[in-house]
């Protein structure tokens, strides 16, 4: 009993009752919808068993300690509650959980995650001034892991970007007559509407509207277990009404058009929007842009086995003259995809 105690204050008994807190975290099945984190909270009696559990539903409902203590009631005296993120000190559209657990009598509480949000955050000091013993950071790492997007979007104040690049092995992503479909194979297409789902936005340039027309909407086979992403298109072109952007099938919402040059304008209108990702995915021009802006974090490149020698590249212009200059990133992930390798790259931002 001495050796698992070692390094730790927590007991075995909250070890496990973190774990279903995280369990309960990740059944929450909304991702977007005003940004919200997902939260799990487990509410312990004395004796170490399971009095309450809960989670939270997503933007405007109730958070995951008020959801646990409302079924606790008046057993949550000298209770311990076990939550994946630090109990809020602020009122928005609920809380503050912290003042709501020092009320319903709590002895005791266990976090895994800081509140990243600054308007959130301060619960932790709140809880000890009332007296409540508070334990910090157990299972930090797992809790982050349920919302990595959130909590990159809290601590830098914008969405993670992820750029999509489908070309040629050299490069190309058309042909000098502008013909472009298609480069990649069917199997690394799928994979780029699994990366569509995965994104709370996904955004691309006037330029590829005009040229492409593309619908931007996910299509995977199968149940529909994916949320929409924000459509939204950059630049100060004018769109036709006529695009198949502007189309609202598969319960996509209406596109947002930026109407901004501006890569980090585009990101803060995303970012009020609640989105805490975004999947940009041509043209060059666009690609360009946001990385000559530093503000991409993630590069996916479908790599298909073909040739072209001429025709459009993928990135366009960043004023890069010499080799020093270049953006450099590091291999986090290569697969193959069909007839040709995803490689996902994380750039190294200056
Ligand atoms: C908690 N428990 O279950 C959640 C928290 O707009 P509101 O009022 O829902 O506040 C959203 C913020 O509250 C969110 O950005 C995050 O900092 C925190 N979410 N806090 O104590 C919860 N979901
Ligand atoms: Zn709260």
């Amino acid at each position: 009993i001495e050796e698992l105690s070692v390094g730790t204050a927590v007991t075995p008994t909250e070890d496990v009752a973190m774990l279903r807190a995280l369990e309960l975290a990740g059944s929450a099945d909304f991702r977007r919808r005003g940004g919200n984190p997902r939260v799990g909270c487990v509410v312990l009696a004395p004796d170490g068993t399971t009095i309450a559990e809960g989670y939270h539903r997503g933007a405007g409902t109730a958070h995951a300690e008020a959801v646990a203590l409302a079924v606790a009631g008046d057993r949550a005296r000298g209770s311990t509650v076990v939550v994946t993120l630090e109990p809020c000190a602020h009122r928005g559209r609920t809380g503050p959980c912290a003042d709501a657990v020092v009320a319903a009598g709590v002895r005791r509480v266990i976090f895994a995650q800081p509140d990243p949000n600054p308007v959130a955050s301060g619960g932790a000091e709140r809880l000890r001034s009332a007296g409540v013993d508070v334990i910090v950071g157990h299972r930090t790492d797992e809790a982050v892991a349920l919302n990595p997007d959130w909590t990159f979007a809290q601590r830098t104040g914008r969405p993670r970007v992820r750029l999509k690049i489908a070309s040629t092995l050299d490069g190309r992503v058309a042909a000098a007559d502008g013909s472009s479909r298609w480069i990649t194979s069917a199997e690394a297409r799928e994979d780029g509407h699994r990366l569509r789902a995965l994104a709370d936005a996904v955004l691309v340039g006037t330029g590829t509207v005009l040229a492409d027309d593309p619908l931007l909407t996910v299509r995977i086979p199968g149940p529909e277990a994916y949320e929409q992403p924000l459509r939204a298109v950059f630049g100060t072109t004018p769109i036709a009404a006529s695009a198949a952007i502007h189309s609202t099938g598969s319960s996509a919402e209406p596109p947002i058009l930026l109407g901004t040059r501006s890569p980090s304008a585009a990101l803060a209108h995303l970012r009020r929007e609640g989105v805490s990702s975004v999947l940009i995915e041509g043209g060059p021009r666009t690609a360009a842009a946001f990385l000559s802006a530093g503000l991409v974090d993630e590069v996916v490149s479908y790599l298909a086995p073909v040739l072209l020698g001429a025709g459009p590249a993928a990135v366009g212009d960043l004023g890069i003259t010499t080799i020093g200059s270049a953006l450099r990133g590091e291999i986090t992930d290569l697969r193959s995809l069909g007839s040709g390798p995803q490689l996902c790259v994380r750039i190294v931002t200056r």
